[in-house]
């Protein structure tokens, strides 16, 4: 039995799901997982969603969204538990546990990276999204995906492609999303929650963020800086800067491009890549991990070290990448 069709059986057999998405949950492990919750839920299934930090407020309007749980009751097991793209458990943030308890794991993901640590295992590097994996999963359950499902397998796709402008936008994906969009799910409304509901200092931030401008190596990597002083002067939240990294990208020449935000002690590094450079083996390289075009990392130290080191990392890969390798997310 091949492995989707075998963790659709188990899936109809759970007496109570547990889907957990990672720490700082994306669109694609929100959109995903919510859309299997409730699939799962209209074959008359008991389906928990879980996010150890919550769900952002820009994906906030996904159907099912407020009733996402960041805590479970200590020492409650579920049936089965769904990873969503967690390369380990570890990325369950505090969620671990429960996943363990649980008798069986099925892990869902299409990053370069997952550690053998669930019985089950859907793992399609070329999917551009995990939605486009759930999308196929809820069909094999005999599931009709409906309006609301639809908007949650839609956001998983738009988020994950840029709004259908990265590399990995296949034909496969596409039709996904054509399909989705006839069901009553909408691009334009999907891209206006997601993109176009930024608050003004969320923009002041970046815009502080960008007079930190440099490139570096010949004009191949560009890096910024978030500091706690333009936190303070803009009064936004550091993730409302989360797109700074792929405007950084967007400079003439420009290969591989950080933003590093000194989270006092700890510095957050967001990679975004172009032209077959690797992001994600500096991230891992960083500790962290992601997708060969769009990475991070959590680094311990001062910004000038993780900086110093993450330059280092970053020609050591434009060395390394072949001149004219298309790259996706
Ligand atoms: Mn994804």
């Amino acid at each position: 039995m091949d492995p989707r069709a075998a963790i659709a059986q188990t899936l109809r057999s759970s007496t109570h799901t547990l889907i957990v998405c990672h720490v700082g949950p994306d669109g694609d492990c929100l959109g995903a997982g919510l859309a299997l919750g409730w699939a799962l839920r209209s074959l008359g299934g008991l389906a928990t969603v879980a996010s150890a930090d919550g769900v952002p407020t820009s994906l906030r309007f996904l159907p099912g969204a407020a009733d996402v749980v960041t805590d479970l009751p200590p020492g409650w097991a579920p049936d089965v538990a769904v990873t969503v793209e967690c390369s380990g458990l570890d990325r369950a943030g505090r969620l671990e546990a429960a996943v363990r308890r649980a008798r069986v794991i099925v892990a869902i993901d299409h990053h370069a990276d997952l550690q053998p640590y669930a019985h089950l295992v859907d793992w399609d590097r070329s999917a551009a999204a995990v939605g486009e994996q759930v999308a196929d999963l809820i069909l094999r359950l005999g599931v009709s995906i409906d309006r609301t499902i639809a908007v949650c397998l839609l956001t998983a796709l738009v988020t994950d492609t840029g709004a259908f402008r990265y590399a990995n936008t296949t034909p496969r994906a596409l039709r996904l999303a054509a399909d989705l969009i006839e069901r009553g799910a909408s691009v334009h409304g999907i891209v206006r929650e997601v993109y176009e509901q930024q608050s003004a200092s969320a923009l002041r931030l970046l815009g502080h963020a960008l007079t930190s401008l440099t490139l570096h190596h010949d004009g191949a990597v560009a890096v910024a800086v978030i500091t706690p002083g333009m936190l303070a002067a803009s009064g936004a939240r550091p993730e409302e800067a989360s797109g700074l990294a792929a405007l950084l990208r967007t400079v003439t020449g420009v290969r591989l491009a950080m933003s590093l935000e000194d989270a006092g002690g700890m510095i957050r590094v967001s990679l975004r890549s172009r032209d077959g450079v690797r992001a994600d083996r500096v991230a891992r390289a960083l500790g962290g991990g992601g997708h060969p075009a769009a990475a991070g990392a959590e680094v311990p130290g001062t910004l000038e070290d993780v900086m110093r080191r993450a330059l280092d990392l970053a020609a050591h890969e434009l060395r390394a990448a072949m001149p004219d390798e298309p790259s996706s997310p």
